[in-house]
């Protein structure tokens, strides 16, 4: 009798079940990176580990490292390391007699994800139709959501009491992104966004990514790069944001702790409205159209008057030879929000109202110190470069990865990287961001799960922490041509696509336990069966072990550690909301993951 061999069938029926692992990027990984793998394992023996083409065939083996316990995961954890093994193909793992899903190595992994990140911001725009035919299948079509968006300011009394006599003027601020799940339209969030989609085509200028023709996209083939037909939509947003010359306003002047605040009249001309959004927050589900709520402009804040400032300065030296008129609109508006910002420094943005998400930050520092850099960069004025050294962090160590309420980082990375900055500035800045990195390094090195955060403290949009982490061990690898920063860069990512105690991939679409159920009024299946689930491409805030915000995660807590507190549940919106201030990081890596890593330049 003939001996049947089936290899991969037996295999297969050993199971491929969620834990102990191994847990690896559901994707694969690149040839030329670092491939790593973990399994919680109890004891502190190695274990034995082969990999196994798609013939079953053992390519390689080896034993696992013992770690030990691990504070983040909760995990006692072994380490994996196939970095050596860079056929391409298709393999799977097996640790100790247990076998996990396919995987493959390609040169060519993250270009999917790269474009369907990208698409995300597509259908969060506001103001058109969204068309089946760039978004992926006719279930993410949807009818123009606040198609006219003309709208007047606040007035009356807020939850806190303070009084607000809106304003004697209209804005048509139709367009640009929503902000999440929700449908505000935020300025400062929406600074950070665009600021990462307009750095990722900066700093890479001579070849950008996304070339004309290259997304999904109504734009693609205007001869204008996609990456750039994307932010103008957001730019363009922030922009009709602004105050009207010359406009008085009573605003809260100063630290005012939770109102009723005390209103000042003041010029407000150049400032920018912190956000235009619902009166009242709309249930779940709700399809952008079919919001009926108030739409109103809520009260300019200085933080969000110097985000504008920081994305026009930066879009006006991208867009100089592209679109000349554009990039002087972007200056001047620039010009004039920096100018309104020095004016009035301390103006917070108001808290007590219902419809939408606060975007508070006592702290102005680092947008200020960011606003002067773009502008420095893009005039090379020897004021702003004066500015900038008596910035007092000019020169502190950055504290880590940029966020919506952290944003000097970016400043920093503008002066490593855009052209026309001094060389001694740019030399300075590109060794912030690789002591930076250096410590991202010796994190990644501390953590179980061997990622470049060491902490067991995971907050709102943790997975977002994690891809802007992996964005400045990605310029350190830049700068230096050091593989070991990419190397971590892709630990990062590793993270999201599934190497986590949960063997979750937090992105929608990719690998075998993607993101399902994200919290968003049109994306909306868990509520509606009718309403699609997320398209491709979208990446869940991730684990939150700092606050369980509603009744469905409220549960865990006090019950579950770090990486562990998440559940995929759309109620959920402080562990799995989606986000253009999410998605933009994984843009930015996902894309600079498509290439090789360069010669340093
Ligand atoms: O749906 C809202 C989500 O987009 C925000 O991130 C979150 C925090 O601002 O708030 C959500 O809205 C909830 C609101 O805060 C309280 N009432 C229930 C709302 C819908 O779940
Ligand atoms: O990303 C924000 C996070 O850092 C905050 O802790 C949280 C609560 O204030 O709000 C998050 O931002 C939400 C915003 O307020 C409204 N749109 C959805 C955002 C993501 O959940």
């Amino acid at each position: 009798m003939k001996r049947i061999v089936l290899p991969l069938i037996a295999l297969l029926g050993i199971g491929a079940s969620d834990a102990p692992g191994p847990h690896l990027n559901q994707l694969g990984f690149r040839p030329d990176t670092a491939k790593r793998a973990i399994v919680a394992a109890s004891g502190s023996a190695p274990l034995p580990w082969q990999l196994l083409d798609e013939a079953g065939r053992v390519v390689a083996e080896g034993r696992t490292t013992p770690f030990g316990a691990d504070a983040a995961s909760g995990d006692k954890v072994h380490q994996i390391d196939l970095t050596r093994y860079a056929t391409p193909g298709t393999y799977r793992l097996r640790v100790d007699g247990h076998v996990g899903h396919p995987f493959a190595i390609d040169a060519k992994l993250y270009d999917p994800l790269a474009r369907a990140a990208l698409n995300f911001f597509y259908q969060q725009r506001a103001g058109v139709a969204i068309e089946a035919r760039f978004a992926g299948g006719p279930q993410w079509a949807r009818a123009a959501g606040h198609p006219k968006e003309v709208v007047t300011c606040f007035k009356g009394i807020d939850l806190a009491g303070t009084d607000w006599p809106g304003c004697p003027y209209t804005l048509d601020v139709t367009g640009g992104w929503y902000d999440a799940g929700d449908q505000g339209k935020y300025v400062v969030n929406g600074g950070i966004a665009l600021w990462m989609l307009q750095n990722l085509y900066e700093v890479d200028a001579s070849q950008p990514p996304f070339p004309d023709g290259a997304a999904a996209l109504p734009e693609a083939g205007n001869g204008v790069n996609d990456l750039l037909d994307e932010t103008r939509w957001e730019m363009r947003f922030l922009l009709a944001m602004q105050v009207p010359d010359g406009q008085k306003l009573a605003l809260p002047v100063g630290q005012q702790g939770r109102g009723p605040y005390r209103l000042t009249m003041v010029d407000a001309g150049g400032m920018a409205h912190h956000k235009v959004a619902d009166r009242n927050w709309t249930r779940l589900p709700t399809a952008p159209a079919d919001d009926r709520e108030e739409r109103l402009l809520y009260p300019p804040s200085t933080a969000a008057t110097l985000n504008l400032a920081a994305t026009a300065a930066q879009c006006a030296r991208i867009w100089r030879g592209i679109d000349d008129a554009f990039a002087r609109r972007c200056l001047v508006a620039a010009g004039k929000a920096y100018q309104a910002a020095l004016r009035n420094p301390d103006i917070y943005a108001a808290q007590a109202f219902n419809g939408s998400g606060g975007y508070g930050d006592n702290d102005l520092t680092d947008e200020l110190y960011w606003a002067t850099a773009e502008l420095y960069a893009t005039t090379g004025m020897p004021e702003l470069a004066e500015a900038l050294r008596r910035n007092p962090l000019h020169t502190a160590p950055l504290h880590g990865e940029p966020s919506w309420a952290g944003t000097a980082a970016l400043g920093t990375i503008t002066l490593a990287t855009a052209t026309g900055v001094m060389p001694s500035e740019r030399a300075a800045a590109r060794a912030r961001l690789i002591a930076l990195a250096d410590r991202l390094l010796d994190e990644d090195s501390r953590s179980g799960y061997h990622i470049p955060f060491a902490s067991t403290a995971y907050s709102w949009g943790s997975n977002s922490a994690l891809m802007g982490r992996a964005m400045i061990l990605a310029l350190a690898a830049r700068f230096t041509g050091d593989p070991r920063y990419r190397d971590a860069e892709v630990d990062a990512m590793d993270y999201v696509l599934g190497r986590n105690p949960l063997d979750q991939s937090y992105v929608s679409g990719f690998g075998w336990k993607p993101l399902k159920n994200p919290h968003h009024r049109f994306w909306a299946h868990q509520f509606d069966a009718k309403m699609p689930g997320p398209p491709p491409g979208v990446l869940s805030g991730g684990a939150n072990s700092t606050s369980f915000p509603e009744p469905v995660s409220a549960p865990m807590k006090g019950r579950c550690v770090g990486q562990r507190c998440w559940i995929d549940d759309a109620r959920a919106y402080g562990h799995n909301e989606v986000a253009i201030n999410w998605n933009a990081p994984l843009v930015w890596v996902a894309s600079d993951l498509t290439r090789p890593l360069a010669q340093p330049r």
